[in-house]
């Protein structure tokens, strides 16, 4: 079953996307180094605990990502939804699990980084989140508060609560159709949106597999991100 947009006139949509929209620029995922980082695993590197036990260890992960971004662009699939950003005559956001920029870079405007930002750093002393391009070493002081050794990254952790959460969920109460690209379904919130927006909402997941939530679909459309976006986005705006 196909999503008719002349049922709905001008509807809200909300968009949410995972690492499998970036992939097809050239950053890892998640799954695809199998969950490990120089044989630790994800969840136990990007977590508080590892940043208080050993701080070179995880700020070493995040440099290391940080200073992949350089060498990467968005993709077709990240350029589509600009497009349907500024061509759609209803609402739309944007909610990114993602930590790169690419979305910015392609151009989007109404995004929510719910994971945070690999470009900015936050100060364990004042709290100020500034943008931050290079690498968080020992010596790095805060902008605001100039205090040395106290910056993190800006950068939603397991266990961590996840940012602008009252924002997503009254877009989601809202909206017509959730469209989910490129994301496993494993980490929640993030996983549990689809269950979120209103029954009678369309919901459909863009992935090379079916996720771990893809039954809570109504419709599913297997395939890479910068083939199967480019072709929805052509359906929605004819
Ligand atoms: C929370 C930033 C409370 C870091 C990330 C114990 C204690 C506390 C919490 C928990 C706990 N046990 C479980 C939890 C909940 C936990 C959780 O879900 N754990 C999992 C492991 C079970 N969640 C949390 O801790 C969250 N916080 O619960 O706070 C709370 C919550 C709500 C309300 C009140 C209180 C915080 C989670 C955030 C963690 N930080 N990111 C960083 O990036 O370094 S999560 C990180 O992993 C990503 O941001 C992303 O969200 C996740 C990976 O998921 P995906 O993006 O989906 O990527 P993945 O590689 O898994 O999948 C890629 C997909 O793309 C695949 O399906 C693949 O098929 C597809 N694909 C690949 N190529 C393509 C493609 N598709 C299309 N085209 C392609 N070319």
């Amino acid at each position: 079953m196909g999503y008719d947009p002349v049922k709905f006139s001008a509807p809200a949509i909300v968009i949410l996307t995972g690492a499998g929209i970036s992939a097809e620029s050239g950053l890892a995922t998640f799954r695809d180094s199998g969950g490990l980082w120089e044989k630790h695993r994800v969840e136990d590197v990007a977590t508080p605990e590892a940043f208080g036990r050993n701080p070179e260890l995880v700020q070493r992960f995040y440099n290391k990502r940080r200073r992949r971004l350089g060498e990467v662009s968005p993709n077709a699939a990240h350029r589509a939804l600009v497009e349907l950003e500024n061509r759609w005559p209803g609402p739309l956001l944007l909610i990114t699990q993602n930590v790169d920029d690419l979305h910015a870079r392609a151009g989007s405007q109404n995004i929510v980084p719910m994971h945070g930002e690999l470009l900015k750093a936050r100060c364990l002393a004042c709290g100020a989140v500034s943008t931050w391009e290079e690498d968080i070493l020992p010596a790095s002081h805060c902008r605001r508060c100039g205090q040395p050794g106290q910056l993190r990254p800006h950068i939603v952790w397991f266990g961590e609560m996840p940012l602008e959460l009252d924002r997503i969920y009254t877009a989601l109460e809202g909206c017509s159709l959730f469209i989910a690209i490129g994301t496993s379904g494993t980490v929640y919130p993030a996983a549990g949106f689809v269950e979120a927006v209103p029954r009678q909402a369309h919901t459909l997941e863009i992935n090379l597999e079916i996720s771990d939530v893809g039954s809570c679909f109504k419709e599913r459309r297997q395939g890479a991100a910068t083939e199967r976006v480019p072709e929805l986005v052509g359906e929605l705006l004819k």
